[in-house]
């Protein structure tokens, strides 16, 4: 075990993309001039159309973040009673459901793909389920038709998590097209940020119109509030910066392809270490580096956690603790340790390794080698 305290500075999981300041300087000239600075303003617009055209989706609703996005997804479906979501991803997903007085009830993990096992759904429908809330956990897509079968049978709706999922595709279409609605993150973490950001995709100009007017307070006019809506949106800032950000996009989405690539190759050969598919059939964004740290490797998980951060190295442990063992959460019956065996073992397990644009080969080989020697 190497005791040695690095010098040559932290490397974090990840570290946002930023594209050159002085690009961002006519946007903001802009924003000066025209003196709109929110409220759904020129850059707001334009965004919302560019990211359609990007991601390859019908309506976006641009959010404040992902977590009034989730929030305000399930208000414009009127979701209620108990909705069947997975406890391994980040509590942001189950506080949503929270936040509308619902009840959530988690169902285990698929243990390649890390997402809901859709084979465990139906043993947790109950006459009060009205929804599906599934995570495509770092990026990695669900099993949407199996999802969307037992949704269509029960006559549930299905609204994806896709914090993780930008830019992804399976079969060549959009991940985000699956379910009644998607909702993304543009956190500073994520593969494509705002600072703060998210969105809602939704299939149709009426849905769209609904999550806005739910964004904005619930005004539907000068004078009349429909609903209790919530201020969500994004600012003329996190549009502009949005906009510049999708110029850089696919290089950004081309330097993770290749820093996945090279971990996959430089940790094949270590044993009791699991390089997680984040792809499946799809397109992946390479938005995290999951690994689980077998018995086989002979150290566990957190010591070699501890290791890391003694070289430097802030590895993090996506998703640790599981959700359903948060206070608020753990009293629930579907929360028992018996009914979420996978989640919990992969928690127990998982270790997510830097991964951004701007890591650097003799980092990427620091971290590779700071596991090779523990
Ligand atoms: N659903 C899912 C499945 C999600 O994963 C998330 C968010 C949401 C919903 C909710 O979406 P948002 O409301 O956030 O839009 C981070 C993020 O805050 C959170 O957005 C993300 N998921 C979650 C997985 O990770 P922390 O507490 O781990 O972030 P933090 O501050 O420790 O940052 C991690 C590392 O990133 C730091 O060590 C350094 C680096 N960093 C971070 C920030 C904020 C930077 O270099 N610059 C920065 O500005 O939660």
């Amino acid at each position: 075990m190497d005791e040695k305290i690095s010098t040559d500075g932290p490397i974090f999981v990840t570290q946002p993309f930023l594209p050159p300041l002085e690009e961002f300087v006519p946007y903001l000239d802009e924003i000066w001039k025209k003196k709109i600075l929110t409220n759904g303003g020129p850059f707001h617009q334009q965004l919302e159309r560019a990211l359609c055209d990007y991601l390859g989706v019908g309506h976006i609703a641009l959010f404040a973040n992902g977590t009034l996005a989730l929030v305000t997804a399930l208000q414009s479906l009127r979701i209620t009673g108990e909705v069947i979501t997975t406890p391994y991803s980040f509590v942001a997903t189950s506080h949503s459901l929270l936040w509308n007085g619902i009840k959530p009830v988690f169902v285990d993990i698929d243990p390649d793909t890390l997402n809901i096992d859709p084979g465990k759904i139906e043993a947790a429908i109950t006459p009060q389920t009205t929804a599906v809330l599934p995570v495509h956990c770092y990026g990695r897509p669900c099993d949407t038709e199996a999802i969307q079968k037992i949704a269509d049978s029960y006559n549930l709706r299905v609204i994806y998590d896709a914090a993780h999922a930008f830019g992804v595709t399976e079969d060549g279409r959009s991940v985000l097209n699956h379910g009644d609605l998607s909702v993304l993150s543009f956190h500073a973490t994520k593969v494509f940020n705002t600072f703060e950001g998210g969105a809602i995709v939704c299939p149709d100009a009426k849905t769209k119109q609904r999550i806005d007017h739910l964004k904005n307070f619930g005004f539907v006019s000068e004078v009349s509030v429909a609903a209790p809506g919530i201020n969500g949106k994004m600012s003329e800032f996190g549009a502009a910066l949005g906009l510049l950000q999708l110029r850089y996009i696919d290089a950004v989405l081309d330097r993770r392809r290749e820093i996945d690539a090279i971990y996959r190759e430089d940790l094949r050969d270590v044993e009791g270490i699991r390089c997680i598919d984040t792809a499946g059939r799809g397109k992946s964004n390479y938005a995290y580096f999951p690994i689980l740290v077998e018995r086989e490797f002979g150290m566990s998980r957190d010591d070699l956690y501890g290791n890391l951060q003694k070289a430097g190295i802030y590895a993090r442990r996506y998703f640790y603790p599981l959700i359903s063992d948060f206070p608020m959460y753990r009293g629930l019956p579907s929360a028992h340790h018996e009914n979420l065996p996978v989640a919990r073992d992969t928690a127990a397990k998982i270790l997510c390794l830097p991964i951004y644009p701007d890591l650097r080969p003799d980092q990427i080989r620091r971290v590779v080698n700071t596991i090779r020697n523990s």
